[in-house]
């Protein structure tokens, strides 16, 4: 069974309205979920994903935080509140914040995660581009995972492994391991959904939201690296 947040709270910041008029619609993204507003999702049918393992991948920095792009390759969502058509796994990357326990976008009953790992994907069905379906109402679903600090994380450590050579914007490293992202997703399936949108500009109001209820645990050590090399106290 799956939730659906009924509240809907816009927290993106204000000045983004002016350059980007998406940012003042209706479905606006990251929302504080309020639990007990939330409502049952009935017979959902199950949310699958099928994620390729052996391909490269490339782990770049924007600018802010990093992001791990798939480089095109086969890895799959389907199911749960994303009706008959499939997703392609785009890019995933992470959002801290520059205090411990303050960095995730999404609220839970107000309280706030350390950080937010979000799996970009993107439907292939109905169009022939990511560019083009960002620019569609059903046009983006996003996997966004709750991190807290607990036990160190290995899967996600290989990304924090190279943080040290993309210490500047622009710089791109290849992993020489395989990589898994089913392996950052958490044990529980259940999530709460909502549509909503791109949390940065240009806002688009685009993405299926399916925020996994259980929070995944990274070591202190793992937050502080990832705090250290990018943010800067900033959280794009
Ligand atoms: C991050 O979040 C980046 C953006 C992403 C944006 O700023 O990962 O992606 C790139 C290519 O840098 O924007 C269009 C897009 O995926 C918003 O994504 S999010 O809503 O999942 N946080
Ligand atoms: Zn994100």
């Amino acid at each position: 069974p799956y939730l659906v947040p009924v509240v809907i709270l816009i927290v993106g910041p204000a000045t983004w309205v002016e350059k980007f008029p998406e940012a003042r619609g209706t479905r606006q993204s990251p929302v504080d979920i309020v639990t007990s507003r939330a409502s049952s999702g009935g017979s959902a049918p199950p949310l699958v994903w099928r994620y390729s393992v052996n391909h490269p991948r490339s782990v770049v920095n924007p600018g802010y935080c990093w992001r791990v792009d798939e480089n095109g390759y086969d890895s799959e969502l389907r199911g749960g509140p994303l009706g008959s058509d499939v997703y392609k796994l785009q890019q995933w990357h992470c959002h801290w914040g520059s205090v411990n326990g303050e960095g995730s976008e999404h609220t839970v009953d107000g309280r706030a995660f350390s950080g937010e790992l979000h799996l970009v994907h993107w439907n292939t069905s109905k169009y022939n581009s990511f560019t083009e379906a960002a620019g569609q109402p059903d046009g983006l679903a996003v996997l966004g995972v709750l991190l807290m600090v607990g036990s160190k994380h290995d899967e996600l450590d290989k990304v924090v492994r190279l943080l040290p050579y993309i210490q500047h914007k622009g710089d791109k490293v290849t992993f020489s391991e395989p990589l898994n992202p089913a392996n950052l997703l958490p044990k529980r399936i259940a999530y709460w959904t909502y549509p909503g949108s791109l949390t940065t500009p240009p806002c688009t109001e685009s993405v299926t939201w399916i925020l996994f209820k259980e929070p995944v645990q990274v070591s202190a050590e793992q937050v502080r690296l990832n705090l250290c090399y990018y943010v800067n106290g900033k959280n794009v």
